[in-house]
């Protein structure tokens, strides 16, 4: 009995401490401590761990990394507690401030978006000191005892249940605060007002009217997110400067405001993740506008020799982009707004890159703060160090929406609907197989350009029985969708998306 109400003395202990360093995360920007380690396992993990995360568990695998740590923690936590109740509080007390003294190593090397030395340190510091405080408090009573009688006596359940109150109400009250007084931080996105482009896109074209299908634009809501952050920076704009730099003749330093008044084009452009499997979610489109990265570039004046910007989010991660493609005419901007809002901050605010045709990783720097224009022999990026390939253009794909796989339909006139892209290039022709059948064109929606996505449609004729339907594209220049198939690693998936239904 002793051994249980110990180890929930442990646990009620780290789990106030961590609640106090929730609420003071929330409050400062800097790193909770099991983000802090979240963050370094992110970065440790070799490059399969990840692959195979970021493939199964898409964005879930961000909670659920949280809650592991939290369930070794819980672990060792519970082992200290039942050290304590046993009358080895001194131990129990040394294990506490040991996880806390690891909470803040990891707050002091993992990267972190925290403003400042002091924020980056504060919600760790502040755990650690509520972690010994709150364990030494739930395991008192016996060791007092036991001076107080010069023998154990055991345990004190009283005045157990009343330490392990007391310290869960600091708890939930830290964990109450922490709901309040972060807050979102919306009011920072509420205060930008999206400017009016100077060069606006033309009205946005219908979606092709297909239940399933990918809506041409992506709801922000909706958008994919892949990044390496477990808490999602909130950037203030009267803080942000870019800094743009390196092989060039003269050095720029950009305010937020700034940014706002130079030239800025709208457009709409497909994004794509490197770890996008054939048929996966990994691919969004939105209506961009930002500041053409070319303009930047020109005033700047590139200097010789230079073929690379290495940039840089404000936790310190670098992605390497050709200078090639921020400078060959096409739409390479520095985003500030998506779909008519500010950037939401999963997707950069209030600054990120944007490159069309080239996958996310090696081009779409969420929350930029530095920019450097360098040759690729000089440096490598955060991705490219984990055996990700150094260019990666975005290869022609093809997605089937719906039918979804192994669905049930009636038979008679059936429909089959998707998206296809091949930024850069644009779509020219998508075709669908039936079983082993002939390639069949499929009905194409319009498209201004060739840097979004293409949806289309396919009647087909469903014969009970169970079918497979399979999808190709050819993209602009001529060139058919291989069906030779790759993993994402090191530079994106190839092979044609099928799906398998039954008919009745
Ligand atoms: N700062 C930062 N920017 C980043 C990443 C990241 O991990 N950190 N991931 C990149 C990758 S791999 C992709 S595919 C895109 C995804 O952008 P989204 O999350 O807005 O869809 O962002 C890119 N920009
Ligand atoms: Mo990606």
């Amino acid at each position: 009995m002793h051994k249980t109400l110990g180890a929930l003395g442990g646990v009620v202990a780290a789990g106030t401490a961590l609640a106090a360093g929730y609420l003071v995360a929330d409050l400062t920007g800097g790193p909770w401590p099991v983000d802090a380690v979240g963050v370094q396992v992110i970065d440790w993990s070799p490059g399969p761990v990840k692959d195979w995360a970021v493939r199964t568990l898409g964005t879930a695998d961000r909670p659920l990394l949280r809650v592991g740590i939290c369930a070794t923690l819980a672990i060792v936590a519970a082992v200290a507690g039942v050290i304590g109740a046993r009358g080895h509080r001194r131990t129990a007390v040394a294990l506490a401030g040991g996880l806390g003294v690891v909470g803040l190593v990891f707050a002091i090397v993992s990267r972190s978006a925290a403003g400042s030395t002091v924020d980056r340190l504060l919600p760790a510091t502040v755990t650690l000191v509520v972690a010994v405080l709150a364990m030494a408090l739930v395991t008192r009573s016996p060791t007092r005892q036991r001076v107080a009688a010069e023998q154990p006596v055991g345990f004190d359940r009283r005045r157990f249940l009343l330490a392990v109150s007391a310290v869960a109400v600091v708890g939930a009250g830290a964990a109450g605060a922490a709901r309040f007084a972060g807050g979102s931080g919306q009011e920072l996105r509420a205060r930008v007002r999206v400017p009016r482009p100077t060069d606006a896109a033309g009205p946005l074209q219908a979606s092709l009217d297909v239940p399933g299908i990918s809506p041409f634009t992506t709801p922000n809501a909706k958008f994919y997110r892949v990044d390496t952050l477990l808490q999602v920076p909130r950037i203030d704009p009267r803080d942000w400067e870019l800094r743009i730099h390196g092989l060039v003749d003269k050095e720029l330093r950009l305010s937020f405001d700034q940014l706002l008044e130079r030239r800025l084009i709208e457009r709409d452009i497909t994004l794509t993740c490197v770890s996008n499997e054939v048929g996966g979610p990994y691919a969004g489109n939105a209506r961009w506008i930002g500041v053409p990265i070319a303009d930047l570039l020109r005033e700047a004046g590139v200097r010789e020799g230079a073929d690379a910007v290495k940039s840089t989010s404000v936790d310190g991660l670098t992605i390497g982009t050709p200078l090639a493609a921020l400078t060959d005419g096409r739409d390479a901007i520095l985003a500030l707004a998506m779909n008519g809002e500010p950037l939401p901050f999963e997707h950069g605010f209030p600054v990120r890159m944007v490159v069309p045709g080239l996958y996310g990783y090696v081009s779409a720097t969420k929350w930029i703060v530095d920019f450097e224009v360098i040759r690729f022999r000089d440096f490598s990026a955060y991705w490219t160090d984990r055996g990700w390939s150094v260019e990666a253009p975005i290869k022609t794909s093809s997605r089937i929406d719906v039918p979804k796989g192994f669905a049930t339909i009636k038979a008679g006139t059936a429909v089959a609907a998707g998206v296809a892209w091949a930024q850069r290039r644009g779509i020219s022709k998508v075709e669908v197989q039936v079983d082993n059948g002939p390639w069949q064109p499929a009905r194409l929606a319009p498209v201004d350009g060739p840097d979004t996505w293409r949806q289309w449609t396919f009647r087909w004729n469903a014969t009970p029985g169970t079918h497979k339907l399979t999808v190709r594209a050819t993209d602009a220049t001529g060139e058919l969708q291989t069906d030779r198939q790759a993993p994402p690693r090191p530079n994106g998936s190839s092979g044609l998306h099928n799906t398998v239904v039954m008919v009745e």
